[in-house]
Formats: C-alpha cells, sequence, structure tokens
C-alpha cells in the first residue's frame, strides 16, 4: 500500500461487470482496491490498468470458507482496516421455470449469492465493530423486489440480500457501521453470458435494441453511497434503465 492513509475497499467479483467497474471508480477516486474473484487473468488485468501501488488482487471463491477465512486473517497480519467490504460476487442461472430448472443451478445461486455474501460479511464484521467504523455495500436486485418468470431461485436470493442488508442495519445500530443495499435493473455486463450458460447469442438478445445500465452506472451509485457524510446511511438505492418498467400483473384466464 503506497498510501497509508488511503482508504481501503475490498471488492468481491472484480473481475467482470460491475465489480471491476468499482475498482477502477474507487482508485480513481484515490481509495486502495483490494479485488477478489476466481479468474486471477482477469483480476490481473485489472491490477495492470489501475496500478499495482494502488491496488491487490486475490483468487478467491466466495463459496470456499477457507478463502475467507485465510484472505481475513491476512488482513489481520498486515493489519489493513477495511473502510468499505462491496459484497457484488453473484450469478443467475438459468430463466427456465421452477418445475424445469436445473436444481445444481439453484445451488449454485444459494451458495455464491445467500451464503457466499453473509459468510464474507460475517468474517469481514468483527474488525469493522472493533474499529466502530466501516461500510457494507451489498449488491441486491430489482429481481429482489419484482417477480418475473424464471426469476424463482435469484430473485429470491435477492430478496434475502435486501432483508438480510436491513437486517444487518438492526444489528449495527450505534456502531458507527454503514449497511447499503443496491438494487440494479437491466445491466449489461457478462451476466447473461453466466445466465445462459456461455450461449453468447442469447445473451446478447438481451440488450439488443434497448439501452440498458452500464457498469459504470451501478460503480457511480456505489461510490456515492460510500461518498456521503460519516452520519448518513443510504439504506437502499433501486435503478432502472428508462427503457425498462413493470408489467401488468398477469391473470390466467381457463
Ligand atoms: P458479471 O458476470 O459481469 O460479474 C460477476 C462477478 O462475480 C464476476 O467478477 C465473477 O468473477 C464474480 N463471481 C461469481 N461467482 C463468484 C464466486 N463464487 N466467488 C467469487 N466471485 C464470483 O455480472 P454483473 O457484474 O452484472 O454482476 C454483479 C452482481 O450484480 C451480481 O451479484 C448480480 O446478481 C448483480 N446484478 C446484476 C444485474 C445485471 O443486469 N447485470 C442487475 C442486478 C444485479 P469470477 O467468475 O472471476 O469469479
Ligand atoms: C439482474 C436484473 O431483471 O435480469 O438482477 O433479474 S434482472
Amino acid at each position: 500500500m503506497a498510501d497509508s492513509n488511503a482508504k481501503v475497499v475490498v471488492i468481491t467479483g472484480a473481475s467482470s461487470g460491475f465489480g471491476y467497474a468499482t475498482a477502477v471508480r474507487f482508485a480513481q477516486a484515490g481509495w486502495y482496491v483490494i479485488a477478489l474473484a476466481r479468474r486471477l487473468e482477469r483480476l490481473q488485468a485489472l491490477q495492470q490498468l489501475i496500478g499495482e501501488t494502488c491496488c491487490e488482487i486475490h483468487q478467491f471463491d466466495v463459496c470456499q470458507q477457507e478463502n475467507i477465512d485465510e484472505f481475513v486473517s491476512n488482513l489481520a497480519t498486515r493489519k489493513i482496516q477495511v473502510d468499505l467490504l462491496v459484497n457484488n460476487a453473484g450469478l443467475a442461472l438459468g430463466l427456465e421455470s421452477a418445475d424445469k430448472a436445473l436444481q445444481q443451478d439453484w445451488q449454485v445461486m444459494v451458495d455464491t449469492n445467500i451464503k457466499g455474501l453473509i459468510f464474507m460479511t460475517r468474517a469481514m464484521l468483527p474488525q469493522m465493530v472493533a474499529a466502530a467504523h466501516g461500510h457494507i455495500i451489498n449488491i441486491g436486485s430489482i429481481a429482489g423486489s419484482y417477480a418475473y418468470p424464471g426469476g424463482n431461485t435469484y430473485g429470491a436470493s435477492k430478496a434475502f440480500v435486501a432483508q438480510f442488508s436491513l437486517n444487518l442495519r438492526a444489528d449495527l445500530a450505534g456502531t458507527g457501521i454503514r449497511v447499503t443495499n443496491i438494487e440494479p435493473g437491466l445491466a449489461e455486463t457478462e451476466f447473461s453470458v453466466v445466465r445462459f450458460h456461455g450461449d453468447k447469442q442469447k445473451a446478447d438478445k438481451v440488450y439488443q435494441d434497448v439501452q440498458p445500465l452500464t457498469a459504470e452506472d451501478i460503480a457511480e451509485s456505489i461510490f456515492w453511497s460510500a461518498s456521503q457524510p460519516a452520519h448518513v446511511n443510504i439504506n437502499r438505492i433501486e435503478l432502472m434503465p428508462v427503457c425498462q418498467a413493470f408489467s401488468p400483473l398477469s391473470i390466467s384466464k381457463t
């Protein structure tokens, strides 16, 4: 860490999409970025872009408790105090109805979006509570508030993130620690390629003839939430592209 006064942000899922853009945004503002993800070569490219003096990278799977434990103990050994944790790593898998969805896809979404996020939070919180300082920004989704066909377990996992964020606030009242849930709508990243198990053509169709949010839009909302004065807690931000709105409730006639 070149500048020992720099604020420190830990970002999960920093190899792509929102996480990558968030790393770039915070580095531009002089923060020290700790970028985590499974794809090391992507992290290396990020580190090359923003510079080794203001970014460190760790190959890291939020579903592996050993990775979480080793990471947190490494921070403690180096006496690195984290100002902000961005729990961004997550994914949707499949868009089939609940009777046809793959159980394995549901398992991975629960392990990543729910268990990865809560266990990372659980591991990082004691140092924040001890310092009476810190901020946790979770990446939820509009899918956590609005149901759509095929959203099933993905939407439910993001509803969990929304409620977990509120309950964290309840637990952390009086500690000085802030908690925010960012709930984006349609945004073009690798999200749909992952959702459709690598089918790029199918993924491209999602963003065809529309202007979705960008990863930079989300990074900006994360940065803005983190930049408020210490006495201000942004509870949640829901944002959508203008092209996206709500469907009427459906009524199936016999
Ligand atoms: P991307 O697929 O572009 O990025 C997802 C990131 O999560 C990647 O960096 C990936 O890295 C990481 N990741 C996935 N699984 C794990 C894991 N087990 N351990 C560590 N990192 C992991 O998608 P987005 O940027 O769009 O998604 C980021 C978050 O935003 C997700 O939580 C998603 O649900 C949410 N979201 C996305 C929306 C969208 O429309 N794009 C809208 C609303 C919310 P790697 O594979 O290298 O590990
Ligand atoms: C991603 C947004 O609407 O595709 O969380 O579920 S949506």
